[in-house]
C-alpha cells in the first residue's frame, strides 16, 4: 500500500525531507495535500487527519503508513529509515541518525526564523526590521557553526567522509543535501562563504544530487521550485554583508 504524505501544497517545506527519503527508497506515496480532485480536495483530507487522528500530530508533515500515523520529521524519517535501509541497522547508529536529524531540524527552524523573527502569524513585511537585525547573527555565527559541525562529523566518520554515518547513505545525508539547497537559495552570499571551508559538506551535497533516484526526482514536476512562501526564503536584503545591515 502506498504511503500517504500529508503536507501543505505549493511548497517544498519540511515535507521535502520526507519526499527525498521516499524518492530515494523508491517507495510508492501519495502527496495528499497536492491532490486536486474536485470535491475531495487534498487539503481537506490533510486537515481531517490533523484533527481526527487517534493520536494527533501537532503540525505537518504527517506520514500515514497503514494504521500508523507519524508526525515530526525526525520521527517519520526514523520510521522510514528502518523500513528502507536508510538508517544504520544497529540501535546506537539509529540514535546517531536521529541526533543528526534533530540538529538539522534546529538549523531549519533558525533559518526560518531569520525572515520571521517575531512570529509566524505576521507577514515578513511586518517584521522586516527585526529580520534585518537577526540576519547577520545567523549568517556570521549560526550558519558557519552548523556547517562546520557537519563537516566535523564527516571528517570523523571512521568509514570515511563520503557519508555522515558509516559507509553508506542514510536519511540525514538526504536532509543535509536539502539544507544546502535551501541555504544556497536563501542566502547565496553567506552560504558560499560558509561552504568554502566545508569541502566535505559540499562533496556530500554533490554526491546526493547525483544519485539516480534523487537526480530523477529533482527533474520531475514533483520537485517544486524554491519560493518566498517556503521555510527558507530569498530576500536579498537579508543576505547582505553585516556591516550594511547593522545600524
Ligand atoms: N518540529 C516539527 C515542526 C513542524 C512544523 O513547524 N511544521 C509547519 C510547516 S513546515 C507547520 O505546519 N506549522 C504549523 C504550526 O506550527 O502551528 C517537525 O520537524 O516536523
Amino acid at each position: 500500500m502506498a504511503y500517504e504524505l500529508h503536507y501543505w501544497p505549493g511548497i517544498q517545506g519540511r515535507g521535502e525531507f520526507i519526499r527525498l527519503a521516499l524518492e530515494e527508497a523508491g517507495a510508492a506515496y501519495v502527496d495528499v495535500g497536492r491532490q486536486r480532485d474536485g470535491k475531495h480536495r487534498g487539503m481537506t483530507k490533510v486537515m481531517a487527519l490533523l484533527e481526527g487522528a487517534a493520536m494527533p500530530a501537532f503540525a505537518l508533515p504527517v506520514l500515514v503508513d497503514g494504521e500508523q500515523v507519524v508526525g515530526q520529521v525526525a520521527a517519520i524519517l526514523d520510521h522510514l529509515g528502518a523500513k528502507h535501509g536508510l538508517t544504520p541497522p544497529d540501535a546506537a547508529g539509529r540514535t546517531r541518525a536521529l541526533q543528526l536529524q534533530l540538529t538539522l531540524a534546529d538549523l531549519t527552524t533558525e533559518g526560518h526564523d531569520v525572515h520571521h523573527p517575531l512570529g509566524a502569524g505576521l507577514y515578513y513585511e511586518q517584521q522586516r526590521e527585526a529580520a534585518l537585525q537577526r540576519a547577520p547573527g545567523f549568517q556570521e555565527e549560526r550558519l558557519p557553526k552548523f556547517l562546520a559541525y557537519f563537516e566535523r562529523v564527516l571528517e570523523r566518520n571512521p568509514a570515511g567522509p563520503r557519508y555522515l554515518l558509516g559507509g553508506q547513505l542514510t536519511y540525514p545525508d538526504l536532509s543535509l543535501f536539502q539544507l544546502v539547497e535551501w541555504l544556497r537559495y536563501a542566502f547565496p552570499r553567506a552560504a558560499r562563504e560558509a561552504l568554502r571551508s566545508t569541502p566535505r559538506v559540499r562533496a556530500l551535497h554533490a554526491r546526493v544530487r547525483r544519485r539516480p533516484r534523487i537526480a530523477a526526482y529533482l527533474k520531475s514536476p514533483r520537485r517544486l521550485p524554491f519560493s518566498e512562501e517556503d521555510v527558507f526564503r530569498h530576500y536579498p536584503e537579508l543576505d547582505s554583508p553585516a556591516r550594511q545591515t547593522r545600524p
